[in-house]
């Protein structure tokens, strides 16, 4: 059977940082599935169309990593879908404490594995939230996100500080 892995997130929306870990993971399974939870609690920037759409669009050039979505238990989308690997990339030594924790539970909760992947340093001070506050002042965020993410972003939050 083909070694599968997930990358999981809120992905609101993709970034340069996102898109070098599900590369960097494409590299190491057969199958990479991006899985993107829907938050009903949560109201994002871009609805979860949106985010399936942008992360469907930036990894078009890779033909082992799927887009899918998931509620609920990371754990339980996993084995449902026969996955027995989680990828998460690190930025900074302070993601390590809460992934740390997840990645503990989600092992005991269904021996789930978690894969650490260290950011590549360029892209280690960019976070989907960095990026929307920002792109809302004004701010020159390309080189962060994937163009098709700026284009939209500008759209999106381009009018409202003129
Ligand atoms: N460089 C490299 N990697 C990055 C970067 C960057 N610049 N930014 C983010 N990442 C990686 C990180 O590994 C991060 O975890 C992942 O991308 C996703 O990031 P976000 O911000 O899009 O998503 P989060 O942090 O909101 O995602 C959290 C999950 C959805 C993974 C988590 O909440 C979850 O699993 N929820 C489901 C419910 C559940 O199972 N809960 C119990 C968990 S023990």
């Amino acid at each position: 059977s083909p070694r599968r892995a997930a990358c999981p997130g809120s992905f609101d929306p993709v970034t340069n940082g996102h898109l070098d870990v599900i590369g960097r993971a494409a590299q190491l399974y057969d199958e990479v599935v991006v899985a993107v939870l829907v938050n009903h609690t949560k109201v994002g920037l871009f609805t979860h169309d949106e985010r399936l759409e942008m992360l469907s669009e930036v990894t078009a050039d890779y033909d082992n990593v799927s887009i899918r979505s998931f509620q609920g238990l990371l754990v339980d989308f996993c084995r449902a879908n026969d996955i027995p690997v989680v990828v998460k990339g690190l930025r900074v030594a302070s993601d390590f404490d809460y992934e740390l924790q997840m990645a503990q539970m989600n092992y005991g909760l269904a021996g789930v594995e978690t894969l650490f992947m260290p950011t590549n340093p360029q892209y280690s001070f960019i976070s989907s939230s960095l990026i929307k506050d920002v792109a809302k002042w004004g701010g020159d965020i390309s080189g962060h996100v994937p163009d098709v993410v700026a284009n939209r972003l500008r759209k999106r939050l381009g009018d409202q500080h003129r």
